[in-house]
Parts: structure tokens; sequence; C-alpha cells
């Protein structure tokens, strides 16, 4: 039986704080599912929302979170895919027109009517969770819940941004906030593509951490006294990675990209820290033929390739759990950039 009553995360207003506490259950509309969710990832994500980073209001009070796995317990009158009990996740997009010239061409992120978990509707730091059923993650009965929360958002995004990079087989990405949520799942993503990895972030934890996931080399930011060369230098060639995957959640790397990518190469932003801009000298830009593209999240078809290669056993998520009421201390931590890999939270504690 479904409660009527369940326990959330709430944010009353931005900048919080976080009030843990019962909430009523609600009803899934006649094109929705209700999920019960068991395991959600904490995505960096969050906690811009519950700041006001970013130039687009969210809904208040808010129920953060999108990457929730769960369980499928209540059905809306047009749902005909999807049976109660079947394995389901809510992803950061909970739902689009499913018309408009985007949605068409499967470029659903760029729906301008896109309902956001966790930001434009409430998510996934909840029990009970609505989506849009066209939109909701399948997952299959032989996945762990616990594990492939991460995969919802940071898998999906990661994989979408290493097809946008155009990197082949053999050769190289870098790959800046590697032992972050997301950069922990693109190390593992590229190799399982056979690309190979430099990985850059800060500290010791970190540098075990993706070596450990497959990177060749790690460049640690905070150390390195002249990080171009130093990223240059770990190609075969000296001529830098042919595509640059920029997950960090500060702007400095953001300036610095385009300096050691290779010619003809690539830079793909994901990471969205707060006001910030990317640089990049027009001379270098055009002498180089380098590329640099945007990569939001990704398509219905970009969520079921990316659970794939989890459900094949080709990713395995480096993660920590703990319970729902611990989303603050989360939160502390990945404030300070202390969290190698990713914090799944248990919604039953
Ligand atoms: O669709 C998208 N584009 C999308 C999807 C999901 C998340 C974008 N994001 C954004 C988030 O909003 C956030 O801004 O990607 C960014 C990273 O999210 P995350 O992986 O969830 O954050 P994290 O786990 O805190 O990892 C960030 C890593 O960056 C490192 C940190 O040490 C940490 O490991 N880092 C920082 I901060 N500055 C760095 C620097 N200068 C750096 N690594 C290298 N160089
Ligand atoms: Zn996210």
């Amino acid at each position: 039986p479904i409660p009527t009553e369940q326990w959330a995360q709430v944010a009353e207003q931005i900048g919080g704080p976080l009030i843990y506490k019962k909430i009523p259950v609600q009803q899934p509309g006649p094109d929705e599912v209700l999920i019960h969710i068991k395991y959600s990832g904490v995505c960096h994500t969050d906690l811009h929302a519950l700041h006001g980073d970013w130039p687009l209001k969210t809904k208040k009070p808010l129920v953060g979170g999108h990457e929730g796995a769960g369980i499928v317990v209540a059905l809306g009158s047009l749902i005909e895919d999807i049976q109660i009990g079947d394995y389901a996740g809510v992803k950061w997009i909970n739902g689009t027109c499913l018309l408009c010239s985007f949605c068409q061409q499967s470029d659903e992120p760029l729906c301008a009517k896109a309902a956001l978990s966790g930001y434009t509707v409430d998510g996934t730091f909840q029990q009970y969770c609505i989506a849009k059923a066209a939109h909701v993650a399948r997952i299959p009965k032989d996945c762990n819940l616990e594990s492939i929360a991460p995969v919802l958002c940071a898998g999906i995004t990661v994989y979408k941004g290493l097809k946008e990079s155009g990197v082949r087989p053999g050769q190289t990405v870098a790959i800046v906030g590697a032992g972050g949520g997301l950069g922990s799942m693109a190390c593992q993503y590229a190799k399982a593509m056979g690309v190979q990895v430099i990985a850059i972030d800060g500290g010791e934890e970190k540098r075990a951490l993706t070596s450990q996931l497959g990177a060749e080399t790690y460049v640690d930011y905070i150390r390195s006294e002249n990080l171009v060369r130093d990223i240059k230098a770990a190609t075969e060639d000296g001529l830098g990675p042919h595509a640059v995957l920029l997950v960090a959640a500060s702007e400095r790397p953001f300036q610095q990209a385009t300096e050691y990518v290779r010619p003809r190469g690539t830079v793909v932003v994901m990471g969205l820290p707060a006001s910030a801009y990317l640089r990049a000298s027009v001379f270098e830009s055009v002498i180089k033929m380098i590329s640099i593209k945007g990569s939001y999240v990704g398509n219905r078809r970009d969520t079921a390739e990316a659970i794939e290669f989890f459900r094949r056993g080709c990713i395995k998520v480096s993660y920590k759990t703990c319970g729902l009421s611990e989303l603050q201390k989360v939160y502390d931590l990945m404030e300070k950039g202390k969290i190698a890999g990713r914090y799944v939270l248990d919604t039953s504690k």
C-alpha cells in the first residue's frame, strides 16, 4: 500500500536550510508514474540549486534530487508500457512536450518546456516521486538500484559528453574534475569506449580513485606548477589530448582548456559553476581549429545506452551510501571538494 505521507528533504527558500520532514505523497497525473525511490545520488547540481547559483528560478519549496532509482508503484490512466513493480529511474529531464522541433529530433533536453527534477518539479530526495512516463528511465531487473542511481545523471551526462566530443578508440581525453561524481563515471565510460584518460583533479584520494578506474595519468591541479605543460606532456606525442571534458564545479579550468587541447581537438563544457565564463584565445582557436561545445545531460536513447553499459558490467559506480536524513552532511563535504566519486542516499534512513 502507498502511504499518504513520506520523508523528504525540503528547502523552503534559496540557500536553505534543508528541513527533513514528512510531506504528503502525490498522485500521478494521466501521463505520469509514481516511483518509490529507494536510492538517490547527490549531484553537484542539487547544491547549485540550493544556492540559487544559476539564472533559472527553482520551484519553492523545493525537494531536490534527480538521480533516483526505485520501483513503480502507481500508474496514470494513459500508461500502458510500464507495469507496477518495474524498476525505473527519475532523471534530470522529468518530462518534455514531445512536440517541439527539439523533441521531434531527440534533443529533448533542449525543449523549452522541459520539467527538471529537483529544480522546477520536486525530485528524488523524497520516498515517492512523480515523473512523466515517457521520460522515466527503464531499469532492467538485473540491475542493483543502489549502485545504478548515479548513472541516472552523472552516467548519462558523461556518456553523452564523450559522444559529443567525437573522441575515438585509441585517442586521448582529458577529464577535468575526474575524481568527482561526473568525472569518476567519465573515466570509466571513456575506458569502456577504448579511449585513454588523463585525469585532472586535486589530492591523493582522487589520484588513487581515478587510477583504479582506469585513468592512464593523473595531473594534480593543486600541485602542478604548469598545468598546460603537464597535460600536454601526458600525451604520446606531446601535442595534447584529442578532447577535453570539463566537469569541474569551479571556473578556473574553463579558462585553460583551449591552451592544452590538441589542434583539431574538441573542448566539451559540462560543469556549471556559478556566473562562470569560458576563455579562449581567438588566435589559438583559429590556427588550432579548436571546437568548443556545451553538452547537457542526454536524451532517452542516451539514457538507455548509458544504463546498458552499466548492466553489462562495463561501469562500476564508485559511491558511498548514507541516509536521506544526512543530506546536509553530503553537501558540506561537496562544498569542500572532499567527495571522491558519488554519495548515494538510502531513502529509508
Ligand atoms: O548536463 C550537464 N552538463 C550536467 C549534468 C550534471 C552535472 C552538469 N553538471 C555539473 C554540476 O552542476 C557541476 O557544476 O557538473 C559539475 C560537476 O558535478 P559533480 O560531478 O556532481 O560535482 P563533484 O562531485 O563536486 O565534482 C567536481 C570535481 O571537480 C573538481 C573537484 O575536486 C571535484 O572532484 N575540481 C574543482 I571544484 N576545481 C577543479 C580544477 N580547477 C577540479 N578539478 C580540476 N581542476
Ligand atoms: Zn546531476
